[in-house]
């Protein structure tokens, strides 16, 4: 039996915005109210995608969001046509319109949690939504992810669905962001680090003061017992809370493994020496690489510019590796030589390939961020939706419908526009006969 690990982005939706909805997220507060280009967004992101497919890599696509969620809009009082409530709301709620127009479900490793088979209680691969409970325009999204991913993961002999963790902070859950899995070979069983924020049960814990821990130690336990994860198999790591106040609001800002490497910042875990002990003991007698990134290598500000560590970490040979970084790890002169040292040294990882993911990353979404990782032996591979599946005429479909369909430029004025709606919904009603999704869409099913 092969294995293989696809990695499931999220096709950027037609509403990209910049509406600094993120407490937390430095990048998100400070370009609120630019302008965005949408059409750049979801074709920077495609072009992520078709170089990993001509890499070797099975590459998967997950469609985007309904926006507006003009629901959102109805159950916090608003009444009356598409093209009312948008004006009341711009009018007397606009932290609301902006929230039920963002395109956030595009960071797909705040999708949902993946476990694969070869680490699952019942050997199905377990997949659980994120209810990411902390930000209002992200906690709209569970419900359809979910619809999502059963539309691409459908067959119950070898995929498990759950439901999203109850929808309160107590079980605030942002997904595989907070979540890595290292393994001998993706086949194998493997050891899956679920980095918590905070605990929500134990108040003397320490957490962060200034900006929000949204994953908590009783969310990440709930999802690891919903999949069937033993001891040997789910380890929880807590997140040093003195960088989450710095705006490392996910850990995969600060730390991403692949496989048998771990590369980290020496300031990403609390107790990190204990806990990097922690992990090999609980690896077993397999070596993993602990690339330990330290302050005078690159401050943790830096790294947070930069998004050294939301990279994918991609295997492309047997024992060989490489970094998919955002450009911005290239302009920034100590992360580009970190990087050229790194490749050089005694590490599975050998080449490092810049994309321009400028659009995302503006809202603080890495190549990592963009990502859902899926590791799937053969026959769970021919069971998902071959649809979504990239491949280069699905890349040239897509392209066309992103020309088709998407505005160059959103600001704030722009979302009181209706015919925006009637875009949108034209545009992903022709993008799930492309993916064959079925009807996921609220306005689908209406
Ligand atoms: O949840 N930004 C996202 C970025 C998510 C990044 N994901 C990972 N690290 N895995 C967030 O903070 C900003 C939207 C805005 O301000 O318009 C936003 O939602």
């Amino acid at each position: 039996m092969k294995h293989f690990e696809v990695n499931f982005d999220g096709l950027v939706g037609p509403t990209h915005n910049y509406a600094g909805l993120s407490f937390g997220n430095v990048a998100s507060l400070s370009n609120a109210q630019n302008a965005s280009n949408p059409q750049q967004a979801a074709k920077q992101g495609l072009l992520k995608m078709k170089a990993l497919h001509d890499l070797g890599l099975y590459q998967g696509v997950l469609a985007p969001q309904q926006r507006p969620d003009l629901n959102l809009l109805r159950r916090i009082g608003f009444t009356g046509n598409d093209s009312q409530l948008l004006q009341q709301s711009a009018a007397k709620a606009p932290d609301a319109l902006l929230a039920s127009y963002s395109a956030s479900s595009m960071w797909t490793a705040n999708a949902a949690t993946v476990s694969p088979s070869a680490d699952t209680g019942n050997g199905k691969v377990h997949f659980t939504p994120a209810n990411l409970t902390n930000k209002l325009h992200r906690s709209i999204e569970p419900g359809v992810t979910g619809n999502i991913l059963k539309a691409v993961f459908a067959n119950p002999k070898y995929f498990e669905h759950h439901q999203h963790l109850p929808e309160n902070d107590y079980y605030g859950d942002e997904g595989a962001a907070n979540h890595t899995r290292l393994c001998s070979n993706y086949g194998k069983a493997g050891l899956e680090l679920f980095v918590y924020g905070r605990s929500a049960a134990n108040s003397q814990q320490v957490a962060p003061s200034k900006f929000p821990a949204r994953q908590t130690l009783e969310a990440s336990q709930a999802v690891a017992r919903l999949h069937g994860l033993d001891n040997d198999t789910a380890m929880f790591i807590q997140q040093n809370p003195a960088v989450i106040d710095q705006g490392v609001f996910h850990n995969d800002v600060i730390a991403v493994g692949n496989q048998n490497v771990l590369f980290y910042h020496q300031q990403a875990f609390l107790n990190s020496q204990q806990e990097i002990q922690r992990i090999q003991h609980h690896f077993g007698e397999d070596k993993l690489h602990f690339i330990e990134v330290n302050d005078q290598e690159v401050s943790v500000s830096e790294a947070i510019k930069s998004y050294l560590f939301n990279t994918q970490i991609i295997t492309t040979a047997p024992g060989e590796m490489a970094i998919i970084a955002p450009t911005n790890c290239q302009e920034s002169d100590s992360v580009r030589r970190y990087l050229e040292n790194l490749v050089t040294r005694n590490t599975p990882i050998k080449q490092v390939h810049y994309f321009d993911v400028k659009q995302s990353m503006s809202n603080g979404g890495g190549p990592a961020c963009l990502r859902l990782r899926v590791a799937l032996n053969d026959m769970e591979l021919a069971a998902v939706n071959q649809h979504t599946l990239l491949n280069e005429q699905l890349f040239n479909t897509l392209n066309c419908w992103i020309d088709k369909h998407y505005r160059d430029s959103l600001r704030f004025d722009d979302l009181r526009d209706p015919q925006l709606i009637t875009e949108v919904n034209t545009a992903l009603d022709e993008l799930t006969q492309i993916l064959q999704l079925g009807s996921i869409y609220p306005f689908q099913q209406a």
